[in-house]
């Protein structure tokens, strides 16, 4: 058992880790040019960047917390009791090419429950953060997902990667646009799911997703009144799974659409 103050203090260090980790972005950023770029597979890039800020933020963690266990998306890790789940660079794509939409992803699980999610955007200097039974803020300001009731007054964020068919997407994506909503893909499913926690997106969806790019943004929706899908079920944590975050208004309309979660209990 970890008793609050332990959650408050990891809390409180994964902000601050966060933050250093996003200074260090920014500086990578601006000087990119100097930047190694590479693909892990099709559209799947990875940058020196990612590599450096990961390190950073394993380090820091460690030594604050050295009984804590690590899974990172460069790195890997395993699977323990109590565990950091970390995106060093959410929006790899984005950053590559010069597009300042980008963040980094810190979450902390324990016995596999997300308590604690920071995600902060560099660019922006909004930092996210949430606790379990604590309630969530952007910048310090309480988030609250939005009032839609109606999809012809959504907008819905369809996050994709070449780990899905595109058929598979495109069916979605035609599924959600005759429902009368509008959708975006903006390539960093963090921030997209941060921005449906604080209420300026309606609902993101994908037909994969990895651990470390939803872990802290599924406990910011939850604390800020919305619906998520039991995304670690089976072995989500370490191999990833659909994802579906919603406000409440719309949650049962988009299950239907994307096929995503299960029926909403009233
Ligand atoms: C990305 C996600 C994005 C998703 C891609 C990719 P990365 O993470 O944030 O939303 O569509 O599957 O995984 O690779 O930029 O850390």
């Amino acid at each position: 058992m970890i008793e609050s103050e332990a959650l408050s203090r990891r809390h409180l260090a994964a902000c601050a880790v966060a933050r250093q980790a996003g200074d260090m972005m920014r500086r990578l950023f601006q000087n990119r040019s100097g930047i190694e770029m590479s693909f892990k597979g099709p559209q799947d890039y990875l940058t020196q960047a990612d590599a450096a800020v990961e390190k950073l933020v394993r380090q820091r963690l460690a030594e604050a917390f050295p009984q804590d266990k690590f899974l990172g998306e460069e790195g890997g890790g395993e699977v323990s009791q109590s565990m950091w789940v970390v995106d060093p660079i959410d929006g790899t794509s984005n950053f590559a090419r010069g597009i300042p939409h980008f963040c980094i992803s810190i979450a902390y699980a324990l016995d596999q429950t997300p308590e604690i999610g920071v995600i902060y955007d560099p660019m922006t200097d909004e930092m996210f953060e949430a606790q379990r039974g604590a309630g969530g803020r952007v910048n310090g300001r309480p988030m609250k997902t939005s009032d839609a009731t109606k999809m012809e007054y959504c907008q819905i964020e369809l996050g994709w990667s070449s780990r899905r068919t595109n058929d598979a997407y495109l069916a979605i994506v035609r599924r959600v646009l005759e429902a009368g909503a509008s959708f975006r893909r903006a390539g960093s499913g963090a921030l997209g799911i941060a921005y449906v926690a604080d209420g300026r997106s309606d609902g993101y969806a994908e037909l994969h997703i990895n651990s470390w790019d939803c872990l802290a943004g599924i406990v910011m929706v939850k604390e800020a009144g919305g619906y998520a899908n039991d995304f670690l079920a089976g072995d989500g944590m370490l191999k990833g799974n659909p994802i579906l975050v919603a406000a409440p208004g719309v949650a049962q309309a988009l299950i239907k659409l994307t096929g995503i979660g299960s029926k909403v209990m009233a």
